[in-house]
Parts: structure tokens; C-alpha cells; sequence
């Protein structure tokens, strides 16, 4: 081997071995004494450096240059673990105790979440199953197959939020072209009913189903609306259910969520998918009944829409409806959750303020 590939391997070797040293030092006082090792005076790369006498011009250079970009990288390498090694001690050294500590969130369940999950538990101790359908609907769920045909007066009932580009209102042909065609039209769905149809087409009675989810509404947002609220469909269909049996399942339901003593009317109602339809009230509890800003003055607070299932709707899923009966509810989750917790503000569940969610 000749001098300078001697020299050359030996700039490596030291590069190699200070580099692997510098990595694991771990006082500043060790760190010293590498620089000391590999950068002081009588440091092998110094010694190396003076043995270029020995050598051509030209292999001057070479050994030259390597040994001083090494030495370089060291000196740069020394540097930075320095610095780490300073930070972590001047860290070490700066704890002060008398600071007041950091606050970490633990993160809980939203209100809303927390009422769907106690309402689905108790329809489940009922016998019920927890079903759920797209919030991205096809107009024919959401309405058609609900006993809303097209150009049906009650579609205005819900001010839809439409994802295709061409509506309804665009269209023409024939009352069976215009039913096929809301097969294509997609939506948000204004409401949780059309699980219904969904479960109702996979499933056959006798049928127990609850569908808790998210609708969407072009209202206006007020204390008890907003464009996007919770909703929960109830569905009931076997032989033999009567309009008693969904009396019976709400009041024991409203009666559980609220208190024995909760006051619970029906008002006769419609809905185009339910016959006879009734609305569902419960008194207030804000104001106790004598009239708030939440009740709008009247004592009384919606909480959900419900009916005897409507036997077009039963046909529409292929059940029979001479054998079959049911009924369904849709409830309004935020409505419920204004009323059990005292809240007078429908917003305020979609404000994300943590001061309001913690409470919970
Ligand atoms: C319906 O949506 C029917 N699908 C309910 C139904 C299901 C009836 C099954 C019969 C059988 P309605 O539009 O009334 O009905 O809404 C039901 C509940 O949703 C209301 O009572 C109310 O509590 C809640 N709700 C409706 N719109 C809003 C809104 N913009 N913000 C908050 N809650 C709302």
C-alpha cells in the first residue's frame, strides 16, 4: 500500500471512529476531552498533516484537503452535541416548580352522543336493534317509497338540501317516469325515515328497528332549529300492532328519559307515511309550563312525529299489508336533549365551547 492510500484509510478510520464517539458522549466534560483526542495538538490528524512532506504536490493536496474537510466536520459535530448536551441541562436546570401546570382535556362524549346512546339502550332493553342509512340519500327513500310521490304537496313540508344537479322540478313525463326518475335525484336526507324503506327491503316482520343519525334542513338556525340536528326513527311492524302499542312504547319512553311525572300529549298530525299520524309533545321543563322563550309561550315542546305505518308504505317494500301492521316515530334528538338538560339554545350543541360540553 502506498503512503497516501495509507494516509487516506487512516483519515477514514479516525473520521469513522470520533464520529461513533461523539454520537454516544453523554457529558459535556467526555465531549472535552474527544476534542481533545481528535482535534488538539498532538491529535492523529495533526500528525498526519505532517507527514505530507513525504509526499508528491499533488498527493499533497488530496491528503491536504480530506484532512481538513474532516477535521472541519469534528469541529461541526463537536459543536452541535454540545449544544444539545447545554439545552438539556440548561432544561434540567429551569423547572420551576411554583409554575402553574399545564391543563390536559380528557375527552368525553358530546351531549348528543351521550342521549342517542341512553335512547338506543333503552329501546335494545325493549327488544329493539340499532340500525343506521346513509345521510347522503336517494330522493326515492327520503320521499317516493314514504308515500311522497313526486309533486306531492307534503315534499315542501321539508326544505331540502339537493346534491344532484337536475331536481325534480326540472323533469317531465308520466307520474310512473317521474316515480323511476327519484331513484336518481340525491340529497341529504331531510329526516331518518328512509331507514325504514332500507331495513324494511332487506328484512322481513316481525321488525324492531332503531336508527339514530343526522338529517339536514334548509331552516333558518333559531333556539330550536338548525340545519343540521339528530334524529331517532322508531319502526314496530309484525301482526297485530295497533295505534295502543305506540302510545304505550312513547309514554314509557318519555316518562323514563324525563320523570314519572312528565306531562305527555299526543295532537292529531299528518304525515304522508303514517295513518293516523299524531305529534308528540312534552311539557316544558324550562319554564315548567307557564310559557318561555324555548316553548315559544305555549308550555310545550315537540319532540317527535310518529303514526300507524302507512299501507302504501308497507306494499311499496313488498310486506303485506292485510297481514302486517306497524308503527314508526321520529324523534328530534336535540329537542330531547334541550328539554333533559335545561339548555334554552339549540346552537349551543354546535358551538363546540368547551366551557358548555364539559358540563356533561
Ligand atoms: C319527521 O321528520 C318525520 N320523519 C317523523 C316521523 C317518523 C313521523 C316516523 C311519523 C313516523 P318532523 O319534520 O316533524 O317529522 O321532524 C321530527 C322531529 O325532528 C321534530 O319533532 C323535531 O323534534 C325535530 N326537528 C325537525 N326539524 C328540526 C330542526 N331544523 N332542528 C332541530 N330539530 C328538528
Amino acid at each position: 500500500m502506498s503512503l497516501l492510500e495509507e494516509l487516506i484509510r487512516s483519515i477514514d478510520e479516525i473520521k469513522k471512529a470520533a464520529s461513533e464517539e461523539i454520537g454516544n458522549v453523554a457529558s459535556i466534560s467526555d465531549l472535552e476531552k474527544l476534542r481533545v483526542t481528535y482535534l488538539g495538538r498532538k491529535a492523529e490528524l495533526n500528525l498526519i498533516l505532517r507527514q505530507l512532506k513525504e509526499l508528491s504536490p499533488e498527493e499533497r493536496k488530496i491528503v491536504g484537503e480530506k484532512a481538513n474537510a474532516v477535521k472541519k466536520e469534528l469541529e461541526e459535530k463537536i459543536r452541535e452535541k454540545e449544544s444539545q448536551l447545554s439545552h438539556t441541562k440548561e432544561k434540567k436546570e429551569i423547572v420551576d416548580f411554583s409554575l402553574p401546570g399545564k391543563k390536559y382535556y380528557v375527552s368525553s362524549e358530546h351531549p348528543i352522543q351521550k342521549l342517542i346512546n341512553e335512547i338506543c339502550e333503552f329501546f335494545i332493553g325493549l327488544g329493539y336493534e340499532v340500525v343506521s342509512g346513509p345521510e347522503a340519500e336517494i330522493d326515492y327513500y327520503n320521499f317516493t317509497a314514504l308515500n311522497i310521490p313526486p309533486y306531492h304537496p307534503a315534499r315542501s313540508m321539508h326544505d331540502t338540501l339537493y346534491l344532484s344537479e337536475s331536481t325534480l322540478f326540472e323533469l317531465e313525463g308520466t307520474e310512473d317516469e317521474l316515480r323511476e326518475a327519484t331513484r336518481k335525484i340525491a340529497l341529504l336526507r331531510t329526516h331518518t325515515s328512509p331507514v325504514q324503506i332500507r331495513t324494511m327491503l332487506r328484512k322481513k316482520p316481525p321488525l324492531f328497528i332503531v336508527a339514530p343519525g343526522r338529517c339536514y334542513r334548509r331552516d333558518v338556525p333559531d333556539a330550536t332549529h338548525s340545519p343540521v340536528f339528530h334524529q331517532i326513527e322508531g319502526l314496530a311492524v309484525a301482526e297485530g300492532i295497533s295505534f295502543s302499542d305506540l302510545k304505550g312504547t312513547l309514554e314509557l319512553f318519555l316518562r323514563n328519559l324525563f320523570s314519572q311525572n312528565a306531562r305527555v300529549r299526543f295532537r292529531a298530525s299528518y304525515f304522508p307515511f303514517t295513518e293516523p299520524s299524531a305529534e308528540v309533545d312534552v311539557s316544558c321543563i324550562i319554564c315548567g309550563g307557564d310559557g318561555c322563550r324555548v316553548c315559544k309561550d305555549t308550555g310545550w315542546l315537540e319532540v317527535l312525529g310518529a303514526g300507524m305505518v302507512h299501507p302504501n308504505v308497507l306494499e311499496e317494500v313488498g310486506y303485506d299489508s292485510e297481514k302486517y301492521t306497524g308503527f314508526a316515530f321520529g324523534m328530534g334528538v336535540e329537542r330531547l336533549a334541550m328539554l333533559k338538560y335545561g339548555i334554552p339554545d339549540i346552537r349551543l350543541f354546535f358551538e363546540n365551547n368547551l366551557k358548555f360540553l364539559e358540563q356533561f
